[in-house]
């Protein structure tokens, strides 16, 4: 058995701007928490010094060549040796140093969602058509669908135990592994439970975020139907 207690997983395509500030934020909070930690960061064939960056910071660097969100979390589920697992952006939009804030609510049988919309938005840190009509109705149909009753599906900040992430099977390789998982939990009967977090504008100046709003608005779409239709086969 291994004596970690958590894994925080990055995925990162090109973040040497902001990793090595996120890393460093996860070991503070390791300390603060007093617990043993490690993280995993998911390189998709970054071209700029991520990698070397996170080796340095002192994290597990992972390379995944299947390329997409969904594909670089899910490969690092498989590295992961943490009791618990959470996994959050690498563009320092997301607060590490609010994990304690997780890790006080963390339960066999349960994830925990950051959810921005019940802590704070930062100015230019969600575009307008996300934060008043995509991520809202997104939620409004997962909730509907699913009855997960949450307030952020979208939140790319959670936390859950090991051995709930091993009773679902995941597919998916682009931005609706964030739809996913909430339904698999969902039909699992996983009690999804919410936090507040902080959104900041994220710190990168030299690449736009990787999310299509149209394009990954109706991937999302899309798979909450297919999961609807198959539902019964997902249980
Ligand atoms: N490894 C890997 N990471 C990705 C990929 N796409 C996005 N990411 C990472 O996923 C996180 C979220 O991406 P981001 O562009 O901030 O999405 P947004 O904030 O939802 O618009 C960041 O840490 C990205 O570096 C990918 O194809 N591969
Ligand atoms: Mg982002």
């Amino acid at each position: 058995m291994s004596n970690i207690d958590l894994s925080i997983i990055i995925p990162c395509l090109n973040e040497e701007e902001t990793i090595e500030r996120c890393i460093k934020k996860c070991f503070e909070i390791f300390s603060k928490l007093n617990i043993n930690g490690e993280v995993i960061i998911v390189d998709n064939d970054s071209t700029d010094h991520s990698k070397e960056i996170s080796l340095a910071a002192g994290a597990k660097v992972v390379d995944n060549h299947i390329k997409g969100y969904g594909a670089s979390v899910r490969e690092g589920f498989r590295h992961a040796c943490g009791e618990y697992i959470m996994f959050a952006d690498g563009d320092d939009s997301y607060d590490f140093l609010e994990t304690d804030r997780f890790w006080a609510k963390r339960c066999e049988g349960k994830m925990v969602l950051g959810s921005r919309f019940k802590g704070e938005i930062h100015a230019g840190a969600m575009p307008p058509l996300h934060r008043y009509f995509g991520t809202p109705f997104l939620t409004f149909i997962l909730n509907m669908l699913f009855h997960a009753n949450i307030t952020d599906s979208q939140s790319g900040m959670r936390l859950f135990k090991k051995t709930d992430l091993e009773k679902v099977k995941l597919e998916s390789n682009g931005m609706e592994f964030a739809s996913e998982l909430i339904i698999k939990f969902s039909l699992k009967n996983i009690k999804i439970i919410e936090v507040p977090i902080t959104l900041y504008k994220d710190g990168r100046t030299n690449h736009k975020p990787y999310l299509r709003p149209f394009r990954d608005g109706f991937r999302h779409l899309f798979y909450m139907l297919k999961c609807k239709f198959n539902q019964k086969k997902l249980i």
